[in-house]
């Protein structure tokens, strides 16, 4: 661990490393079928606390051009959950601002258009911005307008003086995607009118912490956030964290974050920072043991994984998620363990997964193949894939879930 560190946030020095999870591939960096063994390029993943401002961040920074632009294979629009999660979240936007032909509606990270194509539904104007060009193409033939740029302050200021600045800007987990946060969200300020309201979504950090959910931590996410770090990030930029919102079932635990231009805190804000001094939340004493009980969880699943093949059981996975790379990786869970992952994602078919090379098929293997075993790699999707796989299960198949810690479900 370095120690001529900076926080990513306030520019502090004297991080603090509580968990290494050794040098690992980059979590969606799948591999063709060709791919030699130890030919993946690996980067230390190191996660540290900031005593200034309890901001959770990676210390490493691997340049976002070379995991989001070239090749970069996530699609919002595989998840029925997380599309029906985003429908809410549009018309609940539309509702509550009253919002029609003569707003405007930016998202940040707008993937293949999965969000905004709701409100381009309902006749509002929006525009989307994701550098990934694939993703951005898909948007378009969704209907929505695409930026295939980086955001920051200088593509916001653009933006403004083009199109006029914006009623709503939403910024679903991608805040924790930026090297340059302040930066970043300099950028909300500067598109944002006066009377408009950021929303931003990203996994909170205490559930990643309580639930053990480790393998949410990757190249991709710099940031792990608390609504203290969040509020004193928004502070820092000319914004205000006026409301906060929980859904548990989305990605482990997401926090949706209301910022704007006016400090006008609903009692939401107060009772999240108060719990969260309570916890010790701003103390790197509530991180400490982390590191332990991840390596309980790992020699808890290795263990596992290896009575059950030791019995002559067969076992895949399910998900090519991110997070399914990390826990893998982590684990050194390859061949010898999992024959195949399946997953929905057509672009991920035929390739292997990040550094272990487990190869890549489609969900209908699972029936094909009768694995006895299934590792949930995209956990937190379990109760939309487990009922998906209704017929798997009935037929003898058992899922296996890593976190908080493993456990076969029939
Ligand atoms: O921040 C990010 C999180 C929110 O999403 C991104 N940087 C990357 C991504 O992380 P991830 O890859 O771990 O996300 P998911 O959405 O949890 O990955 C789920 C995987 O499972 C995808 O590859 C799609 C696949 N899937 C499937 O095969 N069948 C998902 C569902 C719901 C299914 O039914």
């Amino acid at each position: 661990m370095r120690d001529d560190l900076t926080c990513r946030s306030c520019g502090e020095p004297g991080l603090t490393s509580f968990l290494d999870l050794g040098s690992t591939p980059l979590s969606d960096a799948l591999v063709p079928g060709d791919t030699p063994a130890g030919a993946d390029e690996t980067f230390p993943l190191e996660v540290a606390f900031c005593r200034n401002c309890s901001l959770v961040q990676i210390t490493e920074e691997v340049p976002p051009s070379k995991l989001f632009v070239d090749n970069y294979l996530y699609f919002s629009s595989f998840s029925d959950h997380l599309l029906r999660h985003s429908r809410e979240n549009a018309l609940a936007h539309i509702e509550r601002q009253g919002l029609g032909p003569e707003s405007f509606v930016v998202e940040v990270a707008s993937n293949d258009g999965y969000l905004l194509k709701n409100f381009v539904e309902a006749g509002v104007p929006v525009l989307g911005i994701d550098p990934a060009p694939t993703q951005a193409e898909a948007a378009e033939a969704n209907g929505v307008p695409t930026l295939t740029e980086f955001f920051g302050i200088d593509l916001a200021r653009r933006i403004a003086a083009e199109r006029g600045k914006a009623d709503v800007i939403i910024a679903n987990n991608v805040m924790a995607h930026v090297p340059d946060l302040n930066g970043f969200v300099a950028g909300y300020a500067e598109l944002l009118k006066d009377t408009g309201v950021v929303t931003v979504e990203n996994p909170y950090v205490r559930d990643l912490i309580d639930h053990g959910a480790f393998d949410t931590i990757y190249h991709e996410h710099f940031c792990y956030f608390s609504c203290s770090a969040v509020n004193a990030l928004a502070r820092r930029n000319g914004l205000f964290l006026n409301h906060v919102e929980y859904v548990p079932d989305l990605h482990g635990g997401t926090l949706r974050w209301h910022l704007g231009k006016r400090d006008e805190p609903s009692e939401t804000v107060r009772s999240y920072l108060r719990e969260e001094q309570d916890k010790g939340m701003l103390d790197i004493g509530y991180y400490k043991d982390f590191a332990t009980r991840v390596h309980g969880i790992r020699d808890g699943l290795l263990d596992l994984l290896r009575g059950l093949k030791a019995q002559g059981n067969t076992i895949a996975a399910y998900g090519a998620a991110a997070k399914g790379s990390t826990l893998v990786n982590f684990m050194g869970i390859g061949t010898d363990l999992v024959d195949f992952v399946v997953d929905r994602n057509v672009h991920k078919q035929g390739l292997l997964m990040p550094g272990v090379h487990i190869p890549i098929v489609g969900p209908e293997a699972l029936l094909e193949r009768k694995p006895d075993y299934t590792l949930l790699l995209a956990w937190n999707f379990k109760d939309e894939i487990l009922a998906q796989q209704d017929e798997y299960r009935r037929a003898g198949g058992q899922f296996i879930v890593p976190v908080p810690e493993p456990q076969v479900v029939a």
